[in-house]
């Protein structure tokens, strides 16, 4: 049975209303990324950085916020798939659990955890995060920080993501402008058969790397992909 690698980005989101970075309208569009998504900037003004990701860990309350079709096909796809699977997101929104996608790697952090910078203990964290509260395993106070790889860290579990690269007969890239590494280059690293499909509303920094180009929304697209996907491995099975 064939294995599928999917990556996805901000676009996957969007239709479920959170904003994109790059898009009109983007959250790169108020804030200068040096300022709230670097180590940096953190240390520079904790309170602004704090507030960022606060802000956008409120909005995943919101009674509206529901994953969208595209997220609901990928959980589906994982489900009903018998080869390897794995799904990783650069989103730190929690659609792709709510979905019910089980076989996902957070290559970017997620919003809903906080990380002590003194022992590195991973939380849950559903409130605000600021400077008042400490470590409950350590007890440092004022250590916690949004549990968010930000520019010139190391991204997680890059071993697992590799290996998975590396034997992957499908891989499919959604909403992602491909311009953020080493996400971006995930495409460069799979095998020379395996099938490269990008689903996204424009071409990107990496659309030449691809097989195949699906425009639209992934709310369209990534079920139509995901059904015929199913339906060429019923085939084969049955021929
Ligand atoms: C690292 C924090 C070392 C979380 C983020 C020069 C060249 C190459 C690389 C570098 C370089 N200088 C520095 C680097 C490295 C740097 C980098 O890539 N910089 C870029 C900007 C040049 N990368 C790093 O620092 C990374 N760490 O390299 O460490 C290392 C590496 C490997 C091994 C060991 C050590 C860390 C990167 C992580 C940074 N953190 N965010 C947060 O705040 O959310 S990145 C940030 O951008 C988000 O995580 C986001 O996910 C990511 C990528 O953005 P996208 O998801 O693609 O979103 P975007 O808005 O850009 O695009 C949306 C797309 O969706 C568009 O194409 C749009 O058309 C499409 N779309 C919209 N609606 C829809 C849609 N598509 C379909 N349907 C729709 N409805």
């Amino acid at each position: 049975m064939p294995n599928i690698v999917v990556l996805t980005g901000a676009g996957i989101s969007a239709e479920s209303g959170i904003r994109t970075f790059r898009d009109g309208g983007g959250l790169w569009e108020n804030h200068r990324i040096e300022d709230v998504a670097t180590p940096e900037g953190f240390h520079r003004n904790p309170r602004l950085v704090y507030e960022f990701y606060n802000q956008r860990r409120r909005q995943l309350k919101d009674p509206n916020l529901k994953p969208n079709a595209a997220h609901l096909a990928l959980a589906e796809l994982e489900a009903r798939w018998t080869g390897e699977f794995l799904l990783v997101t650069q989103n730190v929104d929690d659609l792709h659990q709510r979905a019910g996608s089980k076989k996902l790697i957070s290559l970017h952090g997620e919003l809903r955890k906080a990380r002590c910078t003194g022992c590195h203990q991973v939380v849950e964290w559903d409130g605000d995060l600021d400077e008042s509260h400490d470590c409950a395993q350590c007890g440092y106070l004022g250590q916690l920080r949004p549990h968010i790889v930000w520019f010139g860290e190391m991204p997680l579990s890059m071993g697992r993501i590799g290996m998975a690269l590396e034997n992957a007969d499908y891989f499919l890239a959604v909403g992602t402008s491909g311009q953020v590494y080493p996400a971006a280059g995930f495409v460069a690293s799979v095998p020379e058969h395996c099938k490269k499909t990008e689903i996204n509303l424009n071409p990107t920094d990496i659309s030449n790397a691809f097989d195949e180009h699906l425009t639209g929304p992934a709310s369209e697209q990534l079920p139509r992909w995901a059904k015929a996907l199913l339906e060429t491995i019923t085939k084969i099975k049955t021929d």
